[in-house]
């Protein structure tokens, strides 16, 4: 949940990027690191294998600028998507106020993308937070490959709450700050 301190007007809002291994979630939040005015992040924290698999999670801090006189942070952290880290996502979806679902468009990650789907609903109901009570948005990404699956299809079998969605190539940053624009401005929305 969103914490807002009063004293000195600031709120700071939790953003998950959840979805599969591989997906491109850590590659969202290095191109935002990468890109932003450096002011405005802090250190962007990796805990990841030698391989640069997530191992617990990612986490960068990054002022959005104010709404209504608060000062907007963004605490953005990734999952790691590997199956047998479940206990790990559990964690770090904690207390988070709006969830980016990475899917990866590839048709072989198909089923992958299923399964970290329905993983999601269910650690969220583990915390008592039913899928359709929190702000959400699905993000279509490594859509410069060849071997993808095209966006109707994907709509069709992947976005069943009818979620906003966009599509991405996180690894040249395309889509990536529409996609973190549009998931904050849902979480705002919330708050207000
Ligand atoms: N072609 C292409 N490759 C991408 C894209 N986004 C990410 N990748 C590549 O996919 C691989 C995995 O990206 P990561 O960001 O580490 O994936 P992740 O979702 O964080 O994976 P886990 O930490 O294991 O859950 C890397 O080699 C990236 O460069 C994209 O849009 N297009
Ligand atoms: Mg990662």
């Amino acid at each position: 949940m969103a914490t807002i301190n009063t004293i000195n007007n600031e709120i700071n809002i939790k953003i998950v990027y959840y979805g599969p291994g591989l997906s491109g979630k850590t590659t969202n939040l290095r191109y935002i690191y990468q890109n932003v005015p450096q002011n405005l992040v802090s250190e962007m924290i990796s805990l990841d294998t030698p391989e640069e698999r997530t191992l617990f999670f990612d986490f960068l801090p990054m002022e959005l600028g104010f709404v209504h006189g608060f000062k907007i942070r963004l605490l953005l952290y990734t999952v790691p998507g590997q199956t047998y880290y479940e206990s790990s996502r559990k964690l770090v979806l904690r207390n988070c106020d709006g969830i980016i679902f990475v899917v990866d468009s590839q048709i072989e990650q198909f089923e992958a993308n299923i399964e970290s789907l329905a993983s999601m609903k269910d650690n969220l109901l583990a915390q008592g937070v039913n899928i359709t009570q929190i702000p959400w948005i699905i993000q279509y990404n490594k859509r410069d490959l060849k071997n993808i699956l095209d966006i109707p299809i994907l709509e069709r079998k992947i976005n069943h709450f009818g979620v906003e969605s966009f599509e991405a190539v996180a690894k040249t940053g395309k889509g990536v700050f529409q996609t973190i624009k549009n998931i904050s401005k849902l979480v705002i929305r919330k708050l207000e």
